[in-house]
C-alpha cells in the first residue's frame, strides 16, 4: 500500500490543481436496466484512476489550501440486508488497501457534506480561503455521465455563489494519457490473455458452423482467467468483416471466408484491443492472401513510423498514403476511402478508446493502437490487423508482437 499506484496518481493531480481549491470526484451510480434490474456497474475511469476502487458511490475529496494538501474518501456503509442479497461493499480497511488512503481519512457518506463545508469555511481557522472547486464534468450531453458532478456544480453554485467551479476532467486525462510501468504491465497481461483466447478461437474456427461458436471459444478462455471483455468483441466472417462495429457475432460461417476478430480483455480495468484476421478453413485463398499481406505491410510500416512527437494528423496521413497505394495495387477502382473508413488508431488504457488530449499529439508513455484495414464488400473480404504499441523516448515497442500475424504462422497454427 505504501507504494500505491492510485496514491501516486492523486499526488500527481494535486500538483496540477491550483492552490486554495478542492476537488471532488465521484465513481458513478448504478444505471437501471429494467424493472428491478441494473446494468452491470462500470465505474467512472477517472475515479478509478485516483482511488483504485471499482464500486459505485465512492467520493474522493482532495484539497490544496495554502499549499497544504489533504485527501478524504467517502464510501457506503455496508447494509446487512444488501450484504445478504448482493454481497458486501469495500470496508474501510479494504478501501484503504485499494486506494492507499489512510484509514483515518476514510469516512461514510453521512459525513460528506459537513466535511466539504468545513473545508470551505477553513478561513475561520486562518488556513486560507477556498476559491475554487474542481468537479469531474465530462463534455458529453448525456446526463447519465457524471450526473454527480453536474448536480453538485448546481448545488455549490447555489450555496456558495462566489465559488469558482472548474472542470478537472482534462487535468486527469493529461495524467491518464501517460502510462507508468505498473499500468503498462496490466495492459501486457491483458494482451497475453487475449493472445491465448484468440488462438483458442482460431483453432475452433475450422469446425465452427457459426461465428457464435468462435466468439464463445474466445470468451471461454477469458472466463477461465476470471476476466471480462474490455468491449463488445467483434467476430465477423465474410461480408460481416467489412462492418466496423459488427457485434451480433451470430451468422453462419462460409467455408472459404475470412474471419475478423477485434477483441480484448482488461486487467485491473486496463484494456487490450487486438484484431486478427484468419481464414475460416485454415488456408488463405490467393486473393485473400493478397489483401491480407497488403494490410500487414501497412501495419508494420506504421509501427516503424510511430514515435513520440508525431501529431495524430501526421500518423493518419502516413497510414492513408500507404492504404491508398495498397488499394491501387489491389486493383480497387474506387477512392481508397471506400475500402478504409476509419482512422489508424487511438489511445488505449482504462478505456478501450482512452480519452486523451488530442492536441498534445503522441507522447512517450502513451499506449496507442495501430489498426489498418481494407474492406471490400463486393468480394466479401474484410481485413484488419491491430496491435497495441507503447511509445517510448526513442521509438516504440509493439506490446502485442507475440500474437502471430504472418500468413505462414496463421496457417500453421490452424493446421495443428
Ligand atoms: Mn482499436
Amino acid at each position: 500500500m505504501r507504494n500505491n499506484l492510485h496514491k501516486r496518481n492523486r499526488n500527481k493531480l494535486l500538483e496540477l490543481i491550483e492552490d486554495n481549491s478542492i476537488a471532488i470526484i465521484h465513481s458513478g451510480y448504478h444505471v437501471s436496466r429494467s424493472a428491478d434490474a441494473d446494468f452491470p456497474f462500470e465505474c467512472n475511469r477517472n475515479s478509478f484512476y485516483l482511488t483504485g476502487i471499482k464500486e459505485d458511490n465512492v467520493i474522493l475529496v482532495l484539497s490544496k489550501i495554502n499549499n497544504k494538501t489533504s485527501e478524504r474518501l467517502f464510501i457506503d456503509e455496508n447494509d446487512p440486508v444488501m450484504v445478504k442479497w448482493v454481497g458486501a461493499k469495500a470496508t474501510v480497511e479494504e478501501a484503504s488497501e485499494l486506494s492507499g488512503v489512510n484509514k483515518e481519512d476514510i469516512s461514510y457518506h453521512k459525513d460528506f457534506e459537513n466535511y466539504v463545508f468545513s473545508l470551505l469555511q477553513s478561513n475561520r481557522r486562518s488556513l486560507g480561503q477556498v476559491e475554487k472547486i474542481y468537479l469531474d464534468l465530462d463534455q458529453k450531453p448525456n446526463p447519465l455521465f457524471n450526473s454527480f458532478g453536474l448536480e453538485y456544480a448546481r448545488h455549490m453554485q447555489h450555496r456558495f455563489p462566489a465559488l469558482i467551479i472548474k472542470n478537472i476532467y482534462n487535468l486527469v486525462l493529461s495524467l491518464r494519457m501517460i502510462k507508468e510501468e505498473e499500468e503498462i504491465n496490466y495492459i501486457k497481461e491483458s494482451i497475453e490473455t487475449t493472445k491465448e483466447a484468440i488462438y483458442h478461437a482460431m483453432r475452433s474456427a475450422k469446425t465452427a458452423q457459426n461465428e457464435a461458436v468462435v466468439d464463445a471459444n474466445f470468451k471461454f478462455i477469458l472466463n477461465c482467467h476470471g476476466k471480462k471483455e474490455s468491449f463488445d468483441g467483434i467476430v465477423g466472417s465474410g461480408k460481416n468483416a467489412t462492418i466496423l462495429h459488427y457485434t451480433d457475432n451470430n451468422s453462419p460461417i462460409e467455408k472459404d471466408s475470412l474471419i475478423l476478430m477485434d477483441v480484448g480483455t482488461a486487467t485491473n480495468l486496463y484494456a487490450s484491443d487486438i484484431t486478427r484476421t484468419f481464414p475460416a478453413n485454415g488456408k488463405f485463398t490467393k486473393r485473400q492472401r493478397e489483401v491480407y499481406e497488403a494490410v500487414l505491410e501497412v501495419n508494420k510500416k506504421c509501427i516503424e513510423f510511430l514515435r513520440a512527437g508525431l501529431t495524430w494528423a501526421e500518423y493518419n496521413e502516413y497510414a492513408n498514403g500507404l492504404i491508398k497505394a495498397a488499394c491501387e495495387k489491389l486493383g480497387l477502382a474506387k477512392d481508397f476511402r471506400n475500402y478504409y473508413y476509419h482512422s489508424i488508431g487511438h489511445s488505449l488504457g482504462l478505456d478501450v478508446h482512452d480519452p486523451d488530449l488530442a492536441n498534445l499529439g503522441i507522447k512517450a508513455g502513451m499506449v496507442v493502437t495501430v489498426e489498418p484495414g481494407i474492406y471490400i464488400e463486393d468480394e466479401h473480404i474484410g481485413v484488419r490487423i491491430e496491435d497495441d504499441i507503447l511509445i517510448t523516448n526513442d521509438g516504440c515497442i509493439n506490446l502485442s508482437q507475440e500474437i502471430i500475424k504472418e500468413v505462414e504462422d496463421i496457417e500453421k497454427l490452424m493446421s495443428e
